[in-house]
């Protein structure tokens, strides 16, 4: 199935040795063409060495898939689930109507309406089930807060944040020594 998704992730090592640990978040996205929008977020779990899956859930191609995907995650040992849509982006909305997991919705850009039409139906949720949405197409962002999420319980995924942030920190004050020189 990993193969499937294209050589990007297929040839990875350390991707694939990512997948075949028990996985704690569940990557779904709406169609195969959400991938190049979801590879930043793989990129980010692997990094932080969050053993997750990607997979395919399409909420209106493949309703009865979403139904039991969301009806069974939190059995199979899934914490966070990350789901990625555009367009008429049903797929996070509906997948946390059904799970008790917490959601976090990508808004994939389309070629028309600019992904803002993803934007406004993952993020305009009735009070009651909520979802977590990230900017359009910013996945990063989406596997950073499964990573933060995941490191309320988890000391040693905590650290790892921490030094994420001083990182980044110091990569713009490198540019700005620079800039300033
Ligand atoms: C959505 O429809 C998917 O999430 C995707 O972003 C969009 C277009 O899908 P394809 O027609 O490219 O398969 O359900």
């Amino acid at each position: 199935a990993l193969r499937a998704l294209g050589p990007s992730f297929a040839d990875s090592p350390v991707l694939e040795s990512t997948f075949k640990l028990a996985p704690v978040v569940s990557v779904i996205m709406g169609s195969d063409s959400d991938l190049k929008t979801m590879t930043a977020a793989a990129q980010i779990l692997t990094q932080f060495g969050v053993p997750f899956e990607l997979t395919i859930v399409s909420a209106h191609r493949t309703p009865q898939r979403m139904m039991d995907f969301a009806k069974t995650a939190h059995t199979r040992g899934i914490k966070v689930i990350i789901a990625a849509a555009g367009g008429a982006a049903h797929l996070p909305g509906m997948v946390a109507a059904i799970t008790p997991l917490p959601v976090i919705g990508v808004p994939v850009p389309l070629s028309y309406l600019d992904g803002q039409d993803s934007l406004y139906s993952i993020v305009q949720m009735p009070r009651g089930v909520p979802v977590a949405t990230v900017a359009i197409g910013n996945s990063t962002n989406a596997a950073l807060l499964a990573v933060r999420i995941l490191s309320v319980q988890a000391p040693s995924l905590l650290e790892k944040m921490i030094q994420y942030q001083e990182s980044m920190e110091r990569e713009v004050l490198g540019k700005v020594d620079k800039l300033e020189q």
